[in-house]
């Protein structure tokens, strides 16, 4: 866990923030500002700055992310769709550097992104 960050606190529990999902290597929760009926952060509880410092060693753990997003997309009932994002450093708009999957759904969504 890094001290100075913000969603390493939130993984370690420190604000009480409900979990829609929490298993020994990730945490789900509803982001704070949603942009869509249904908007949900997954992130690893350990420590990663973002998708362009994963390694070989976190194939797995993308694995389970992806299956989370999946698992909460059913329990949202988002049965016409939805969205993954992973912005990605300051060009992909990324403001907290802590891996992090938003899953996005319960509207019609546009194409291109801004
Ligand atoms: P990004 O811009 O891709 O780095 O997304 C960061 C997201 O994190 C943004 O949509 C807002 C959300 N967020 C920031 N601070 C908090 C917080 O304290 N709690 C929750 N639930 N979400 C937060």
């Amino acid at each position: 866990m890094h001290s100075d960050c913000l969603f390493c606190k939130i993984a370690s529990g420190a604000f009480s923030t409900e979990f829609l999902v929490e298993t020994e290597n990730l945490v789900a929760f509803r982001d704070i500002n949603p942009a869509a009926p249904t908007h949900v952060l997954v992130i690893p509880k350990r420590h990663i700055p973002s998708l362009a410092r994963l390694g070989p060693e976190d194939q797995h753990l993308m694995g389970e992310i992806m299956l989370a997003v999946k698992q909460i997309a059913e329990q949202e009932g988002l049965d016409e769709g939805f969205r993954v994002v992973v912005n990605t450093g300051p060009d992909g708009g990324q403001s907290v550097n802590h891996l992090h999957f938003h899953l996005l759904g319960g509207r019609s969504l546009q194409w291109p992104p801004g």
